[in-house]
């Protein structure tokens, strides 16, 4: 049973909340709009956040939504870097970065509130999973609406959480809403709580108005979590007093059923606690006097947030955390051993989880792939356990966002994509997450995302596509393609040392080819592009498999006077972009080779900045090689002229030249012509993956 001196902090908490949440109502419209980001106030709703972080400590993290001013107070989250945030000053939370929804105070384990509805739900499941794996005995929280029952990423971390018995609390303040529209016109007539359940977790419910309720299962909630017995979920009732978003009463909308709103005000959680606390012996005079302490303090923040500076626009700054400097190539030293590929990535892979403890390597289907995906992780998790070396469930959002919860609490994670395809579904918590959270919060995301490109034979559309510039086109990600085993072997130890989320692309037909690599440990660098075969009349910028292919290209066109430059780029972000120049203003001819579409490729990106950069040094149009404006197909007589390879590459050389020092194309195009089958590299290639 509460008692007072459990009920009086807590009231105390929810009568700042509220009004921290009328101060910014009544000053939101203020003159001079200095108050410029959506907000989305939790009038009426404070006792869901109060009574729950009542039972956490600071090393607990709390994780929120677009509404959650409550929340951060609740965990005592700094005052004024909050409304400093709304006003979008330097003295914020996020420097401005971020406005009203995206709040972090790390110090007291506020981790990150976002807006977009269920991002922070697997962050929550990973934080909490990673204090699992450390044993430290923390648990994490996470805060959401009931709109995110209609998102697949809760029903993925769920599922996982009761899996793994992971201490974290799944908190939802069901206030009936989604925006403006009812509940039940979103979801079918069954109740919220059974799915928790179907997903085989504890559950609760409560009044999410009365602290008291609310404290109490929360209360055993956090036991159960500490206690190793798994996740809960509270199904907290409660009502929006105010708009959506912004500072306003909208009950002229119409939304609202007639008298709902005067029903729920007499049902305000203040009002419930400060009845409750006069019935155990406190006065009125008492309970009124502990508003307008409050307020005084507030209003002084308010003075003071808006009185400190903005912040100086750093522009780009912050959108990765700083990473180490590491040499462009391996140890020459130590250059005897020739290896695959695929055994340079699984040597890095044994390496780092040998020297980081808490590494852990996850991907579906890995315990039970015989091939140990292509050969790239066979063997290591006899070698390092099953619970460092993990399956994973078919939920890539999901999982994605719990690997990045792990990291965030400086637990690495090594994720393994069989197809990049499959990345897609994962493309929130890559490209709304991972890439945002350092520039907006200063935080670290430590992880290595590996996916495969290309093609085995016969993939057709949908696993066999090469995505480089699409994730290339997001800030915040490293997106990194390897070609030789060296590189292979240095570029990965190099992402996992990274505290930046990494992309690491393995093009399917690069896994098989063979080259010197050293046996000790080292890193190289994510962000140089190589200079493979030196040339003065063109320059080729080419990706992963097209480097390959380029030089072969190149070798014939020597016999034949054209001597070409080849530069593997190695890195689409940071694109690396001075060899090329250096390159081109030799040449002035430039042509390049990518694995993926033309139409918004990396062609397209290279060949505009050096029109931008070195126009006058191009004697000829640059030319892009890529895939053709349509899905992959499967049929080996419709794929064959869908991929480029050194026969195109030497076509496209042959055509930058003068028509005066041009060999035959005939004499070229024989020589390069495939040899085989034209779907696969080399007749080793087993297919069909
Ligand atoms: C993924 C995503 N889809 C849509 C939105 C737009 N949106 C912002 S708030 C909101 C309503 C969310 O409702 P709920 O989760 O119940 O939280 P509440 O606003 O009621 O606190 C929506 C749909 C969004 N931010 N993110």
């Amino acid at each position: 049973m509460i008692t007072l001196s459990d009920l009086l902090p807590l009231y105390r908490h929810m009568v700042r909340i509220r009004l921290v949440e009328e101060g910014i109502a009544n000053r939101y419209g203020e003159e001079g709009q200095l108050m410029r980001c959506p907000i989305h106030l939790c009038v009426g709703q404070e006792a869901a956040a109060v009574g729950v972080c009542a039972h956490l400590r600071p090393q607990d993290g709390v994780f929120g939504t677009h509404r959650s001013h409550g929340h951060y107070l609740a965990k005592d989250g700094d005052l004024l870097a909050l409304i400093a945030e709304l006003y979008g000053k330097d003295t914020g939370c996020c420097q401005g970065r971020g406005g009203s929804m995206h709040l972090i105070d790390p110090s007291v384990g506020f981790m990150g509130a976002v807006p977009i509805v269920g991002a922070t739900i697997p962050l929550a499941v990973g934080a909490a999973w990673a204090g699992q794996r450390l044993g430290d005995g923390s648990v994490a929280v996470v805060f959401f609406g009931d709109g995110c029952f209609e998102e697949g990423v809760l029903h993925e971390t769920m599922n996982f959480a009761s899996l793994r018995k992971i201490p974290v609390l799944f908190v939802c303040e069901n206030n009936q809403f989604s925006i403006n529209t009812l509940l039940k016109d979103r979801q079918p007539d069954r109740s919220i709580h059974g799915i928790a359940q179907a997903h085989g977790m504890a559950v609760y419910q409560a009044d999410g108005n009365d602290v008291e309720a609310v404290w109490e299962v929360a209360r055993q909630a956090t036991r159960r979590a500490r206690a190793g017995e798994g996740p809960a979920f509270l199904e907290l009732s409660t009502y929006r007093m105010l708009e959506h978003c912004g500072p306003n009463d909208d009950e002229a909308l119409g939304y609202r059923a007639v008298g709902e709103l005067a029903a729920w005000r007499e049902r305000c959680p203040l009002k419930i606690t400060a009845k409750r606390l006069q019935q155990l012996g406190m006065s009125q005079d008492a309970i009124d006097r502990i508003g307008p302490q409050l307020k005084q303090e507030i209003d002084a923040v308010f003075i003071q947030a808006k009185a400190s500076p903005l912040p100086e626009n750093t522009r780009g700054a912050n959108v990765f955390a700083p990473s180490q400097s590491w040499p462009v190539a391996a140890p020459t030293t130590e250059l005897k051993r020739q290896i695959t590929f695929f055994g340079a990535v699984r040597e890095a892979s044994a390496l780092a989880l040998a020297d980081d403890p808490n590494l852990f390597l996850i991907g579906e289907g890995i315990p039970s792939d015989p091939a140990g995906v292509f050969g790239t992780v066979k063997g290591l998790r006899q070698e390092f356990g099953s619970e460092r070396v993990l399956d994973m469930p078919i939920a890539e959002n999901g999982l994605t966002g719990i690997c990045i919860g792990a990291a965030l609490r400086g637990i690495k994670s090594i994720m393994v994509y069989y197809r990049i395809d499959f990345l897609y579904l994962a493309m929130d918590q890559l490209a709304n997450v991972a890439a945002k959270w350092h520039y907006l919060f200063h935080q670290p995301v430590p992880i290595v995302i590996r996916a495969i490109i290309g093609r085995g034979w016969g993939q057709g559309p949908q696993h066999s596509q090469s995505f480089q510039a699409m994730f290339g086109h997001i800030p915040g990600l490293k997106v990194v393609m390897p070609v030789t085993a060296q590189d292979a072997k240095g570029m990965l130890l190099a992402a996992v040392a990274d505290p930046n989320p990494v992309l690491f692309l393995e093009h399917r037909w690069l896994h098989g080819i063979i080259g010197e690599v050293p046996e000790v440990s080292y890193c190289t660098a994510l962000d140089r592009a190589r200079l493979v075969r030196e040339g003065k009349d063109v320059t080729i910028a080419a990706f992963s498999f097209m480097v390959l292919e380029a030089l072969k290209a190149a070798e014939i066109l020597a016999q034949f006077g054209v001597d070409c430059e080849v530069i593997d780029m190695r890195s689409v972000q940071p694109l690396d972009l001075e060899p090329v120049l250096e390159s081109v203003n030799k040449t002035g001819r430039l042509l390049v080779a990518d694995t993926g579409w033309v139409t918004c490729g990396m062609g397209a990106e290279i060949v505009a900045r050096v029109v931008e950069r070195a126009f006058p040094r191009l004697k000829v149009a640059p030319v892009r090689i890529g895939l053709p404006d349509y899905p992959a197909p499967t049929a080996p007589s419709l794929a064959y002229d869908y991929y480029p390879d050194a026969e195109t590459v030497g076509r496209q050389v042959i055509a930058l030249l003068e028509s005066d020092v041009r060999p035959s194309l005939d004499a070229v195009v024989s020589r390069l012509r495939w040899q085989g089958k034209r779907d696969v590299p080399n007749p080793q290639f087993k297919g069909p993956f």
